[in-house]
């Protein structure tokens, strides 16, 4: 470890700010590369998101034979998984066995938020501020900074003044939590609601689901993994991560889907039944044209609440269970495992607060709609800050000092959801303006790695000292962002991946739409064309002018 506030033994060729799956993937490449690299991470241990999300239930709605990085070909061949989907305990020994085969922790500083990052431009160096009182300095800073990472919290009235227990599914003890005996009550119903709510419900003396809207969720059929099944993909995994980089998600299953259009009622009924039958996230390309055709889109729809009445013995319960304020899939599609069947238990309730939000939060409970519900434990599965809240909490300033917030102010620009303009050699691993969350975020996260760690050498062979986006180049990927998103039905939503969730945050699509495959071949054909759309520089300069591009 450097010596505390000791400049030369804190100045390195590369800060990566996390130690998720990004930033150790980053370590690994870029120290591979010959750069000297450390990681700042605010968590005690390695892992990110798993990390931090230990709540009940917490699983990966990626296959986990696809989950897993690509780039070891001993570490894909050497690690077992389980079950067909992973729950977060094994995901979470997986990133450990990573982090330790490759000796990666000597490199990483835990306990250590960044607070800011400021770029100097008379020494062409990033300078990264942290909780520590540390100062560190890098040529170029890499932001693995997560997707959805910074946990949000409702706004409701007295949160401060509930008695009992009290936790957010993303900031989830250690220790873990002990259900049985309690009246617990649950907000949200989104991904993680619905995985976190079968599991409370078996252990609480009492859960009551407080609903504000109501998601569309397909089962997991979540199971053991065969020695067939590990072995069909140890034996070729190559060919399964092609096939992966060869679709618009990222998904080694997808692609061949009809559209719905061009099937009859009984043909739609029985592709319909067969993506149930499936389950998981493929029933998000059940039909090629669900995203983007009404019809293929309201029969899927119909299908799923059809499902819901069956499962739901309730009726008036069903109903309040079948979403119809959004397009299914505009939200996140959620993968459960007996989530609808939960709600057929003596000990569940269902509240609906959409119509009426919560009141209040009481020492002892929830105040809605003239009704106290007495509590003994509060849990908020009611989402993240998404994409750019973590970003923004760090005080980014780039040329001028001009801040990220500033920049951001309408909503996130970027270039190929990798680079800002104005913030020369500071890169964004799955950034907004990437296929990031829309798509298998570990293939994205690697694709965005190698693309950086290709990069940097390049600049590094060619003796250059600067790589910075081009404003155009920045505001016609931003347009071509936005116009891909419009052909679809996912401004239809009040999503996090609209910015939404949180009061005051501009209303912009943010994620890329356009799929996967086609992203990576742009960036490839970006790379190959001598960075196209960013600037190059041999040196340290002023603000960029038209003629340096
Ligand atoms: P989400 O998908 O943002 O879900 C949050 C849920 O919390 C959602 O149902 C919200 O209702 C609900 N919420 C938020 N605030 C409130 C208040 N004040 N009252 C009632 N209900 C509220 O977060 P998740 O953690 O489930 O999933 C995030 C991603 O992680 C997921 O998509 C996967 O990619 C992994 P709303 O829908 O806004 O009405």
């Amino acid at each position: 470890m450097p010596e505390k506030h000791d400049e030369q033994a804190l100045a390195f060729d590369v800060v990566i700010v996390g130690a998720g799956f990004a930033g150790l993937y980053a370590l690994y490449k870029l120290r591979k590369a010959g750069f000297s690299v450390r990681v700042l991470e605010a968590g005690g241990d390695v892992g990110g998101t798993w990390y931090w999300n230990r709540y009940p239930g917490a699983r990966c709605d990626v296959e986990s034979l696809s989950y897993s990085y690509s780039f070891s070909e001993a570490l894909q061949q050497d690690w077992h998984w389980s079950k067909r989907y992973a729950e977060q305990p094994e995901i979470l020994s997986y990133i450990n066995h990573v982090a330790d085969r490759f000796d990666l922790r000597g490199d990483i500083e835990f306990d250590t938020r960044v607070l800011r990052a400021a770029f100097d431009e008379a020494a062409n160096l990033w300078r990264i501020g942290t909780n520590r009182g540390d100062m560190f300095t890098a040529r170029y800073c890499i932001m693995a900074t997560g997707s959805l990472s910074t946990p949000k919290y409702p706004e409701i009235e007295g949160l401060q003044d509930f008695a009992g227990e009290c936790y957010h599914t993303a900031a989830w003890p250690h220790e873990g939590v002990e259900f049985s005996g309690k009246k617990v009550g649950l907000i949200g119903t989104g991904a993680t609601g619905v995985q976190a709510t079968p599991v409370i419900a078996r252990e609480a003396r009492h859960l009551t689901v407080f609903q504000r809207t109501a998601n569309f969720s397909v089962p997991a059929w979540n199971r053991d993994l065969t020695d067939e099944e590990e072995a069909a993909w140890k034996e070729n995994y190559a060919f399964w991560r092609e096939k992966e980089r060869s679709t618009h998600t990222g998904f080694h299953n997808e692609g061949g889907h009809p559209r719905a259009t061009k099937l009859t009622p009984q043909e739609r009924l029985a592709t319909l039944e067969d993506g149930w039958r499936k389950g998981g996230l493929l029933m998000w390309n059940v039909f090629s044209d669900l995203m983007t055709d009404r019809l293929a889109n309201e029969v899927t729809a119909e299908f799923l609440r059809g499902k819901i009445r069956q499962i739901v013995e309730d009726p008036a319960t069903a109903e309040l269970l079948c979403p119809r304020s959004h397009p299914v899939g505009s939200k996140r599609l959620c993968v459960d495992s007996g989530y609808y069947e939960t709600f057929n238990r003596d000990n569940v309730s269902l509240v609906d607060v959409g119509t009426h939000p919560i009141k209040a939060v009481l020492p002892d409970g929830l105040l809605h709609a003239g009704k106290k519900h007495e509590l003994d434990m509060l849990v908020f599965a009611t989402g993240f800050d998404a994409m750019t809240g973590t970003l923004l909490r760090i005080d980014v300033r780039g040329r001028e000092g001009v801040s990220l917030g500033e920049r951001w102010r309408e909503g996130p620009q970027s270039l190929l959801g990798l680079a800002v303009s104005g913030f020369p050699n500071l890169f964004t691993i799955t950034g907004p303006g990437s296929p990031s969350v829309l798509s298998h975020v570990l293939m994205a996260i690697e694709q965005h790695v190698d693309w950086i760690a290709d990069c940097l050498c390049h600049l590094r062979q060619e003796g250059l000292a600067q790589i910075e986006a081009c404003a155009e180049a920045e505001a016609e990927w931003g347009a071509h962002v936005q116009e891909v998103a419009d052909g679809t039905f996912f401004r239809e939503a009040d999503s996090w991946y609209m910015g939404a969730n949180v009061p005051g945050k501009p209303k912009v699509f943010m994620p890329y739409t356009g799929g996967a495959h086609k992203y990576r071949a742009h960036c490839d054909d970006v790379a190959s064309s001598g960075y196209d759309g960013f600037i190059l520089r041999a040196h340290s300069t002023a603000a960029p002018s038209a003629a340096d591009a």
